[in-house]
């Protein structure tokens, strides 16, 4: 006999608004819906204001990945005034981005993800004991280390950036808080304080030992190699995830999306993807195979979103976005648009960065077992061991007699793009500015991927095929599923944004 039943989950431990619904039939999910339930109007603010502002207002749509934004809005205007940066102020922009990045994802993983880990579902593990002692919130060692420890790590932000969250220093054409050779020392030393502490306490081990691990095999290896592969928090995570099944849930559709991030710039010793002068190369993966790249088949569709009604998608440049009710008339339940490439719904973040960029020991992971909450995470935890030695490189590289700035001129008419990584994957901006103040403003954030709710066809966004098939076992203690939701790192503050003309 069936036993349908319907599971309603307000998320909490994620930014922002996320609910989710699904329906169950002897415990195992048949469908899924993601909903972003609060109304954001970032954009709106935008409309009729100077081209500048965007600076200023659009790092505040979120407080966690506020950098990104303004890397992206600031690239925005570099190509509506047709200016490139100088070198030096393309390393400042991304030393900034990177370190926000390497914050989110240590803390995403051990604030946010693994309170699950130390959920009472788990009693019977041999494992228990000491997931409470690392993960329970508020207290378990490794929560509090690690707040202490990224804390630090975003004083390089404050240092290059004035302040963060919220800074504002990236223009168009450049930077204009220059750095001194006593800020480039401390943002150093911070980085390497915390690449101690990482391989110390994260890896287990050094960054390039950490980066010989290139197979499924190797990994198995190391982990049997040395108590502190064992017992670091990445040997820790990956002992218990097994031992609690995240290697075997939420697949996903198998589509990952990068926009491309971290501009190389001229004359660095860092090297880029083949190809592409991007440290996180850009691209579209299906079922395995990466393509080529290119924004303008990128859409966003509205039909099962709380909007006016348009036929099929729209490209950012041309979004137009009516809010339209609250209420699930018309099969519409979420704030979030559905954006897609070339029809297809795609996830994003760290997971997609690695299998685009070819990352062999994830590329291998992958191809044995397929997409999966252990898998995705751990892409998030070993990515500060790809960003810290080129931070260290761009900061080395750079000196306070260096060129920060190349005059924009003013800023009169154009439409332009920013496209970046943001620590949670792929983040574009569009703009149009006309008379000299913004006429059109479109953001698409990574959240607005993964967290996508069904475009007409019934296609499911990321996350929501994600859940389909994963059994709960405790409708009352759902804990599959927030494994599931939190291992995609949404922030539903950075997914729904509005426009209105009128
Ligand atoms: Ni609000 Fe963000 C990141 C952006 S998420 S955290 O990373 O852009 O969708």
């Amino acid at each position: 006999m069936s036993l349908k039943k319907t599971i309603s989950i307000p998320m909490h431990r994620v930014e922002g608004d996320l609910e989710i619904e699904v329906d169950t039939d002897g415990g195992v999910v048949e469908e899924a819906r993601c909903s972003g339930v609060m109304y954001r109007g970032i954009e709106n603010i935008l409309i009729g204001r100077a081209a500048l502002d965007c600076l200023v207002i659009a790092p505040r749509i979120c407080g966690i990945c506020t950098t990104a934004h303004l890397t992206a809005a600031a690239m925005a205007l570099d190509t509506v005034a047709g200016v490139t940066p100088p070198p030096d102020a393309v390393r400042m922009r991304n030393v900034a981005l990177m370190a926000e990045q390497v914050q989110n994802d240590v803390r995403h993983s051990f604030l946010i993800f693994a309170g699950d880990l130390a959920n009472p579902a788990y009693k019977g593990s041999a494992l228990y004991s000491e997931a409470l002692s690392r993960y329970e919130p508020f207290r378990g060692q490794t929560v509090l280390d690690v707040i202490k420890e990224t804390k630090k790590v975003l004083e390089i932000v404050a240092i290059i950036g004035g302040q963060w969250p919220h800074s504002s220093y990236m223009v168009p054409g450049g930077i204009v808080s220059l750095p001194s050779d006593s800020d480039l020392m401390q943002c150093k030393l911070l980085i390497k304080q915390f690449r101690s502490w990482y391989e110390r306490r994260i890896l287990g081990c050094s960054v390039e030992r950490w980066q010989d691990i290139r197979s499924l095999a190797d990994l198995d290896r190391w982990l049997e190699a040395a108590d502190e592969h064992r017992s670091g928090e990445i040997g820790f995570f990956l002992r218990l995830a097994r031992n609690v099944g995240l290697d075997k849930i939420g697949r996903g559709n198998n589509n990952f999306i990068n926009f491309g991030g971290l501009e190389i710039p001229l004359g660095t010793r860092v090297r880029g993807a083949i190809n592409q002068n991007r440290l996180s190369p850009a691209g579209f993966s299906k079922n395995g195979r990466i393509r080529q790249f290119d924004p303008v088949l990128i859409t966003e569709q509205v039909a099962c979103s709380w909007y006016d009604d348009y036929e099929g998608g729209r490209h950012p440049s041309q979004g137009e976005t009516r809010p339209y009710a609250t209420g699930g008339e018309r099969g519409k339940y979420s704030w979030s648009k559905a954006p897609r490439y070339e029809g297809l719904a795609a996830e994003t973040g760290p997971l997609a960065e690695m299998i685009i960029a070819g990352n062999q020991l994830i590329g291998d992971m992958v191809d044995h077992h397929g997409p999966s909450v252990m898998v995705r995470q751990l892409a998030r935890l070993i990515r500060p061991a790809i960003l810290m030695p080129a931070m260290e490189t761009w900061l080395s590289e750079t000196s306070e007699s260096g060129k920060f700035y190349n005059s924009p001129g003013t800023l009169i008419e154009g439409e332009g793009y920013g496209l970046t990584s943001a620590p949670r994957g792929a983040l574009g901006h569009w703009v149009r500015i006309r008379d000299e103040v913004i006429d059109h403003y479109q953001v698409i954030s990574p959240t607005t991927w993964n967290a996508s709710p069904k475009d007409a066809e019934g296609q499911r966004g990321p996350m929501e095929e994600a859940l389909i098939g994963a059994t709960v076992r405790d409708p009352n203690n759902p804990v599959e599923l927030g494994h599931i939701i939190r291992s995609f790192d949404p922030c539903l503050v950075c997914t729904v944004h509005v426009i209105r003309r009128d």
